[in-house]
């Protein structure tokens, strides 16, 4: 089966909790269940982590291409400030989508840049939860070869 890694960052694990009006209500572990669901709807198997530590996630992402054709990441705040998430990323030669839950360009202007953008096939933001589904849904048709 083809799999794929989803990777959450930062107070991510806080969802439902954390500024409802800006997030939704929905916590990750329901995130996590509305990946695994589209995820086996479009014949993919999936693994779901989240770290608040950017060695982590940078290990992972690493060593992503060895059990994984794809890769949806919430960066969360790294995304905003870390060289060494993107430098990982770029090693990779897996797809790459970067998800945001929040419109991050109708925010702060320091949430208007970000390090994993440049190194990713492609970005969905501002769309909620339904963005990790969308994120999911552009990896399969990735690696079934079609071309945005
Ligand atoms: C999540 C975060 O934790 C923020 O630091 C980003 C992102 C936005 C999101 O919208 O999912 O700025």
């Amino acid at each position: 089966m083809t799999d794929i890694l989803v990777l959450n960052g930062p107070n991510l694990n806080m969802l439902g909790k954390r500024e409802p009006e800006i997030y939704g209500r929905e916590t990750l572990e329901d995130i996590h269940a509305r990946c695994r669901k589209r995820a086996t709807g479009l014949g993919l198997g999936l693994e779901f982590r989240q770290s608040n530590h950017e060695g982590a996630l940078v290990d992972w992402v690493q060593q992503a291409p060895e059990g994984f054709a794809g890769l949806l990441l919430n960066p969360g705040a790294y995304g905003h400030t870390s060289i060494a998430l993107h430098d990982a990323l770029k090693t990779l030669d897996i797809p790459v989508v970067e998800v945001h839950l929040s419109n991050v360009f109708a925010r702060e202007a320091f949430r208007h840049h970000s390090y994993v953008s440049p190194v990713a096939d492609g970005v969905v933001c501002g769309l909620g939860a339904l963005g990790y589904a969308l994120g999911l849904e552009a990896l399969a048709a990735r690696l079934a070869g079609e071309r945005a």
